[in-house]
């Protein structure tokens, strides 16, 4: 192993020292002391990076400790600084742009998982933005859609946090910062966002279940980041683009092809609604 990749070797490190380790790199690699907010880009996402304002650095995530390679076509695995002009004269702003997210189902563990976040609080973030691409449940969301997460249900079976770690869940996904979302597009709407497993898609059957139980989205990552972001002491926002309609919902088969495809076509449009949404916070 060489020595610049020796920081993947961090078995022996807790995630909060891994995290302050990797903020601490970052700083060094982009010049920028302190970031303000944290965005996590999910399928069809990634060309919204582009106008959030301007791009100070770019960093391969594999340089900074905790990072590893995303295994998915269509996930970036760099990590960009964008620096956001204020709406009124104010001092601007530091974005931190996750382009490689780590998801539960590469099977890398939870710590992984949780990592950019907990880089991302490490790195002075006082709020994250978590956006994915997933299935919908109801079939007035055409693909294209964007979706509030106004909660979840964490349907891995697992969590983010070790030990005695009770932390509240309430308002997770900040009512807040819903709000300031609707100041920018009042037509939103929100749903209830369950992360399953995967990285297989569901069953008809398992989406009528997810539907039974309060769901409205159904997908494969979020859920374990927000956790770990709430106890972080992250505000959090989380935002889904209905790619595709999930299994049954309507009467096609599911590919990762459509769901790229759908991503792209939509992304100028969600891409620039995140931008302004990113200025107001
Ligand atoms: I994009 O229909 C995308 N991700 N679980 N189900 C799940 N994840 C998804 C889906 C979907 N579409």
């Amino acid at each position: 192993m060489s020595p610049e990749h020796a920081s993947a070797n961090t078995g022996d490190v807790s995630p909060k020292e891994l995290a302050a380790r990797a903020a601490a790199r970052l700083a060094e690699l982009t010049g920028v002391e302190k970031h303000d907010v944290a965005l996590v880009l999910g399928s069809g996402w990634a060309p919204a990076a582009d106008l959030l304002g301007e791009t100070i650095a770019e960093v391969p995530a594999t340089e900074v400790p905790g990072f590893s390679l995303s295994g998915v076509p269509g996930h970036v695995g760099q990590l960009r600084s964008v620096r956001i002009a204020a709406a009124d004269g104010a001092a601007p702003k530091h974005a931190l742009i996750l382009g490689s997210r780590t998801h539960y189902y590469e099977g890398k563990g939870v710590r992984a998982v949780a990592h950019g976040v907990r880089t991302a609080a490490a790195a002075g973030c006082s709020m994250v933005v978590l956006t994915n691409g997933c299935g919908g449940l109801n079939p007035d969301w055409a693909p294209g859609t964007p979706v509030l997460i106004s909660d979840h249900i964490n349907l891995t079976g697992d969590s983010p946090l070790e030990g005695a770690t009770f932390v509240d869940l309430t308002d997770l996904y900040s009512s807040r910062l819903r709000a300031v979302c609707r100041e920018v597009q009042p037509d939103l709407p929100e749903g209830v966002y369950a992360q399953f497993r995967g990285p297989h898609y569901e069953t008809p059957a398992e989406v009528r279940m997810a539907g039974i139980l309060g769901a409205d989205l159904v997908g494969m990552s979020t859920a374990l980041e927000a956790i770990a972001a709430r106890e972080a002491g992250l505000e959090i926002l989380g935002i889904s683009l209905v790619t595709n309609l999930a299994a049954g919902i309507s009467d096609q088969p599911l590919s990762h092809e459509e769901v790229l495809a759908e991503g792209k076509a939509a992304a100028q449009r969600v891409g620039s609604m995140l931008a302004e949404v990113v200025r107001k916070l």
